[in-house]
């Protein structure tokens, strides 16, 4: 039996299977990961400061003009459209298969492809807020106000719905990952590192009967694993929901 067709049968005795994914989900979308050697990390973009303390809490507010000029370069690809792996996965949903994605993924990808229950662990680029009235903004108004957006209501900086570092995650948003991954039968691990935490804690509520994953690289997981797939993720999804009755 090849690894798709283990796959496509643990996925035909699922029926509250949970993905849980990261950068390696959109790569085959056109948007860079992390921490592969063509990753955002890797890359030199600034003399001063890393990539990592460019993405930091402390960064945007001690740097603004410097972490909006390096979000709008390095976190923002609004043409990207969902690749088959995406498509998959909503598909699965429909089929009443996957109960949930969680995912580390900002780019709204997921919800494009059409899933209706997406966890985004780390926020989304597409939404934004004034850090002092609260006031919602789309991305647009991020895109367009340079170098600093600030609020038209109050003037407070316009900062992106997403979780920089040293930054606490949305607590609803986490009691409901770790409920759906506790509750799972299936859990699929997949284009992530499972570096970052919390969210890389978060797979250890698993209690269910398989747990796959499905990474182009090692992971600290793999060991416990019934099922890992060293693969893109999207041609894997998709072949395997392609072999579903
Ligand atoms: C918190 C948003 C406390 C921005 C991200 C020092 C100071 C402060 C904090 C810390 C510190 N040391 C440690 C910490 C904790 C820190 C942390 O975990 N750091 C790591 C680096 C050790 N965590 C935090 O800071 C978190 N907050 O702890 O706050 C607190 C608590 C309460 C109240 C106040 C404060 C916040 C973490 C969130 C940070 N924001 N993203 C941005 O987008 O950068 S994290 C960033 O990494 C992305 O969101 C990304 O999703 C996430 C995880 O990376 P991955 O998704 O796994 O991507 P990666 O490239 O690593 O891996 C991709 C994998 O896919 C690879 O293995 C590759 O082989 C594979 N792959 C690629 N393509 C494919 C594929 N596989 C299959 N098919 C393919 N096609
Ligand atoms: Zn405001």
């Amino acid at each position: 039996m090849t690894n798709i067709e283990k796959l496509a049968k643990i996925l035909s005795q699922s029926a509250s299977a949970v993905f849980f994914g990261g950068a390696g989900m959109s790569t085959e979308s056109g948007i860079p990961d992390f921490r592969s050697a063509s990753g955002i990390y890797n890359q030199k973009l600034n003399q001063t400061f890393s990539p990592e303390e460019m993405a930091s809490h402390s960064f945007f507010v001690t740097h603004p003009e410097e972490f909006f000029a390096f979000y709008r370069e390095r976190f923002v690809y609004l043409d990207a459209k969902p690749n088959a792996g995406h498509i998959a996965l909503a598909e699965l949903e429909r089929r009443g298969i996957l109960s949930a994605v969680v995912t580390q993924n900002i780019d709204g990808l997921h919800q494009v492809a059409g899933s209706k229950v997406v966890y985004e662990l780390h926020g989304s680029i597409r939404r934004s807020y004034c850090v002092k009235c609260g006031a919602k903004y789309d991305i647009d108004f991020v895109m367009k106000n340079i170098p600093v957006p600030h609020c038209e209501k109050c003037g407070g900086i316009v900062k992106p719905d997403v979780v920089l570092y040293g930054e606490g995650l949305d607590s609803d948003t986490i009691s409901n990952s770790i409920r759906a991954i506790a509750d799972a039968d299936t859990l699929i691990v997949g284009g992530t590192s499972l570096i970052v935490y919390p969210a890389a804690g978060l797979i250890d509520y698993f209690r269910g009967q398989h747990l796959v994953l499905i990474n182009k690289t090692a992971t600290h997981a793999d060991a416990d694993a019934e099922l890992v797939i060293r693969e893109p993720i999207g041609e894997t999804l998709s072949k395997a929901v392609a072999l579903l009755k």
